[in-house]
């Protein structure tokens, strides 16, 4: 696109929304303090760098064998690297603890240490981004029937609560040299395909574990740790111990934060009337980005309803600074590096458009009780130019602006990924 027209375009979209009582550099300004933790499983398809043939369990799935996809820490770097160029602003990448930098050695999950992690902590550093961290509870052999910190056997409980352990020691660290608090995510794939009677035994194994791993206290300026529930898993359709009520007691009773998986509720329960109500119990809140699709709730990200819908809560809560957005999706069908870039830029474009609304006026129309005209400036402000306001600022930010992207993508593809 040429320089001059996005320039033109933003002018008039800056004077249309002055007339609302919107200053877009503002919005541009706030969509700065709201980085993207982008998910280090997208671009390998869940596999880690533990065991190059490791098996994807858990109740999670990828679907699809779209050549090209990152073999190694090397390559999975670089993709991120490259999808990075692509995005506008500076953005976080959330690693699982199952994607160290083990040497070609096997380290299990109960002896990983911040060395292993020593090499992501400098490549962030090299380019200027934050990381975020997961223990991996899925894909190992002492999960293999589908529970780990709910397990009855508490040598199995034990093992997984040293990597909890581990993994929230690693996180602390990474928020340390980063200088960036490092959110800490727990999720477990514990459940059951069919009926259970023990709903209640394993739910209490799993509130002990917890107790246990949060024995050990962390800097909460280097690190947080957030609980996230899931409704059912693939193989764990009948019961999933840690239930949204499960989780959000926890967390309210502990002071732990809450992450909102997308994909992890009823089809017409959103995350997004969610977010109002967390914020009042504790002080910040994790989300997982994702959409979920029928079974699958990790479609790769797009400018739907619900997106938009997350980022206006964010906003409306005045939450720019409490609300961490990650995204969690996986797609192996398609090119890897477009599927984050469609998802990072639509995640960024809702969020654009939610700091572009006209709140003051709508709020001020509310206040008066006049609803036709909130919902007559609510549907208008959908149609106003906020796509001129977000091409002006990747602009401004050096990366390609609207569709310029795919055919960079595909270069990408021609030279790097096809190669592999
Ligand atoms: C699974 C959860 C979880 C994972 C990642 C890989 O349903 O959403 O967040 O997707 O940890
Ligand atoms: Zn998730």
């Amino acid at each position: 696109m040429k320089k001059e027209q996005i320039q033109q375009s933003f002018e008039i979209a800056k004077a249309r929304y002055a007339e609302v009582g919107v200053d877009v550099h503002r919005a541009m300004n706030e969509l700065d303090k709201l980085p993207i933790s982008l998910h280090c499983w997208q671009a390998d398809d869940v596999t880690g760098f533990e065991n190059p043939d490791g098996i994807l369990t858990g109740g999670i799935q990828t679907t699809g064998n779209y050549p090209g996809k990152a073999r190694n820490i090397a390559e999975l770097r670089a993709d991120i690297d490259k999808a990075m160029a692509l995005i506008p602003g500076n953005h976080r990448v959330n690693i699982h603890a199952f994607y160290g930098d083990f040497g070609g050695h096997f380290v299990d999950r109960d002896q990983i240490e911040p060395k292993h992690f020593q090499s992501w902590i400098d490549w962030a550093k090299e380019k200027n981004y934050k990381l975020d961290f997961n223990c991996t509870c899925f894909s190992h052999d002492k999960s293999a029937d589908g529970l780990t910190l709910s397990h009855p056997d508490p040598e199995i409980r034990k093992f997984w609560i040293e990597h909890v352990i581990r993994s929230r020691k690693i996180a602390e660290e990474m928020g340390r040299q980063l200088g960036s608090k490092c959110m800490h995510n727990i999720w477990i794939p514990d459940g059951s395909k069919d009926i259970t009677v023990n709903r209640l035994q394993y739910r209490k194994n799993l509130k002990e574990s917890l107790d246990t791993i949060f024995e050990y206290k962390t800097d909460d300026n280097l690190m947080r740790d957030c609980i996230e529930s899931k409704l059912f898993g693939i193989g764990a359709e009948s019961y999933t111990v840690g239930s949204h009520e499960f989780y959000l007691g926890y967390g309210v009773r502990n002071n732990v934060l809450v992450t909102l998986d997308a994909g992890h509720f009823h089809p017409t329960e959103l995350i997004s009337d969610k977010i109002s109500s967390l914020l009042l119990y504790l002080p910040e809140v994790m989300l997982h980005v994702t959409r979920g699709i029928r079974w699958d709730s990790d479609h790769v990200v797009i400018l739907n309803e619900e997106l938009l819908a997350i980022a206006q809560e964010i906003v409306r809560a005045d939450a720019v600074d409490k609300v961490h957005v990650g995204l969690d999706y996986f797609d192996a069908s398609i090119n890897r590096i477009g599927a984050y870039v469609v998802g990072v830029r639509a995640t960024q474009k809702a969020l654009m458009q939610a700091l572009l609304e006209p709140l003051t006026m709508l709020r001020a129309m509310e206040a008066k009780g006049q609803k036709f005209e909130r919902l007559a400036l609510l549907e208008e402000a959908k149609s106003l130019p906020w796509n001129a306001v977000f091409d002006y600022y990747c602009m401004q930010k050096g990366v390609l602006v609207g569709q310029d992207y795919i055919a960079d993508i595909q270069k990408y593809e021609t030279d790097v990924t096809s190669k592999r």
